[in-house]
């Protein structure tokens, strides 16, 4: 029997980090953590249903508010005042205009939640993923000539990530079960705009995940 183009039978050994993700650990204090965090846990989360499941993981964005389903961008709350620095950090790291990381997602993974296999969706650019509170193991894939090339790396409280290049674009990623509760405020740039000036939300769903767990 031939091997399948959508379910490769043979794994790669562990890859270096993929091109285009970048680590970077101690972004901030842990006084400013503890300031974060307070801000955070006071936010009213709502739930990720993905084809009709709901995930443990729970998210609040700012700025644009994209739904899955609908796979639709639509305005969102502005961006609060007390993730502006941290808007600035994510900038400087991603060498973009804080102001042009105009998405901002913020997820709380409650023990045991993950967030499976995806690339970021379509509307979006280079991402900043914040992390606080607590470690979490981060994955990648890609199937490359039928052969899944795999990396995984850990995600420490206060460290940041960017993913641009082919850590975007070729590359899914996810996290397994967390072992503790974990914060991540994610950062993102939008890729592309209409004439008329508003972002495109149309194009390949690239998430393959269900809502998870
Ligand atoms: O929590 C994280 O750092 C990853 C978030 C993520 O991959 C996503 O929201 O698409």
């Amino acid at each position: 029997m031939g091997r399948s183009r959508t379910l490769p039978l043979f794994d790669e050994p562990p890859a270096t980090a993929p091109e285009g993700f970048a680590y970077h650990p101690a972004v901030i204090d842990e006084a400013a953590e503890r300031v974060l965090l307070t801000q955070v846990r006071a936010l009213e989360f709502g739930d990720v249903v993905m084809r009709g499941v709901t995930a443990r993981r729970r998210v609040v964005q700012f700025g644009w508010r994209y739904s899955f389903d609908a796979r639709a961008l639509s305005e969102g709350p502005a961006v609060p005042d007390y993730l502006r620095e941290l808007q600035g950090i994510a900038g400087t790291l991603a060498g973009v205009e804080p102001a042009e990381l105009s998405e901002v997602l913020v997820t709380e993974y409650p023990v045991g939640a993950t967030i499976g296999w995806h690339r970021d969706a379509p509307p979006f650019g280079i991402v900043v993923g914040v992390s606080l509170l607590s470690a979490c193991r981060f994955r990648f894939r890609r199937t490359v000539n039928d052969r899944v090339e795999r990396a995984e790396t850990e995600l420490a409280p206060r460290s940041a990530y960017v993913l641009s290049g082919p850590a975007r674009t070729e590359w899914q990623h996810s996290i397994p079960p967390t072992t503790a509760l974990r914060y991540s405020i994610t950062f993102r740039t939008l890729r592309r705009r209409t004439a008329g000036g508003q972002p495109q939300s149309g194009g390949r769903r690239q998430r393959s995940e269900s809502a998870g767990t």
